[in-house]
């Protein structure tokens, strides 16, 4: 409880920060887009979502701080622009409460038009179980988003429950492969055989797909030559805070 009013006090008084982590082509190494990923500056300790996303998404927080989130990235994106860097795509993650609560495709709707970011710019993250508990009222609202032009992301993908026939129900741009896959690509030949099907299953169905937590050069020069997407992971860069960023952008015009 003093967890959740200390959340309650860091969304009133501007405590959240967000941290964006670059994704790019497995072949190059120029930035096409970013995660979004949220921090508390808490005085002088930065504490990461894993101390606190779940006091938020079980509490009345989940959907103001999401807003929150929404917003600082969309405000961060037209000041890159002001600033001339070239254009990325931002991905942000989005709980299953801020989903069935109803009402965020319009909340986004009316932040794109605020800070004049095209929809095609901005991605949401889902896990597989949110499209499974409520999938009606589930893919009422990822129609919504995807009528605005907004991509969805399926997040941790291949670690979930679900069977594979939702990728059919829901609009889906992206597979984001689960980091566990990832990491033992290069050395376990299951996890090789899982990542070369889930790649090969995205081009078959026109979706993009993101390799998460890729550490290593190997991993990299794997799913270069299986034709996966985008990257993303330590061996590209950690999460950076937006100024970072910048310089990073700025870097590679
Ligand atoms: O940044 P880090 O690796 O510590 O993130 C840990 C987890 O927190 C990730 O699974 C990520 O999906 C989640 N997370 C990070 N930022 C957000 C956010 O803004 N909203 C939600 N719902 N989850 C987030
Ligand atoms: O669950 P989600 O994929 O949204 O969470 C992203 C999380 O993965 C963030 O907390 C981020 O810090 C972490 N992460 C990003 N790249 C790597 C990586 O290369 N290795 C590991 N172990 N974690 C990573
Ligand atoms: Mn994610
Ligand atoms: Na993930």
């Amino acid at each position: 409880l003093a967890l959740e009013e200390g959340l309650r006090t860091a969304l009133a008084e501007e405590q959240f920060v967000v941290h964006y982590q670059p994704l790019v082509e497995p072949q190059q190494n120029g930035i096409h887009a970013a995660e979004a990923l949220l921090r508390w500056q808490r005085g002088s300790e930065l504490v990461m979502p894993g101390a606190f996303i779940d006091v938020i998404e079980n509490s009345d927080l989940v959907v103001p701080v999401g807003r929150w989130v929404i917003e600082a990235v969309l405000r961060q994106m037209r000041l890159w622009r002001e600033a001339g860097l070239p254009e990325i795509r931002v991905s942000v993650n989005v709980s299953e409460p801020q989903i069935t609560a109803g009402g965020l495709a319009e909340t986004i709707a009316e932040l794109l038009e605020r800070y004049d970011i095209p929809a095609r710019l901005l991605h949401i993250e889902l896990i597989e179980r949110v499209l499974l508990h409520d999938p009606k009222r589930a893919l009422t609202e990822l129609e919504r988003l995807r009528a605005l032009g907004i991509g969805i992301a399926l997040d941790d993908f291949g670690t979930g429950y679900s069977s594979l026939s939702y990728l059919t129900q829901f609009p889906v741009d992206c597979l984001k492969i689960d980091r566990s896959f990832v990491n033992d690509l290069a050395t376990d030949r299951r996890s090789g055989a899982i990542v070369r099907a889930i790649l090969s299953m995205a081009r078959n169905l026109d979706i993009c797909a993101v390799a998460e937590g890729v550490e290593d050069i190997r991993q990299q020069r794997i799913l270069a030559a299986e034709g996966c997407n985008l990257i993303q992971g330590y061996l590209i860069s950690r999460p950076v805070s937006a100024n970072t960023l910048m310089r990073l952008l700025e870097a590679q015009q």
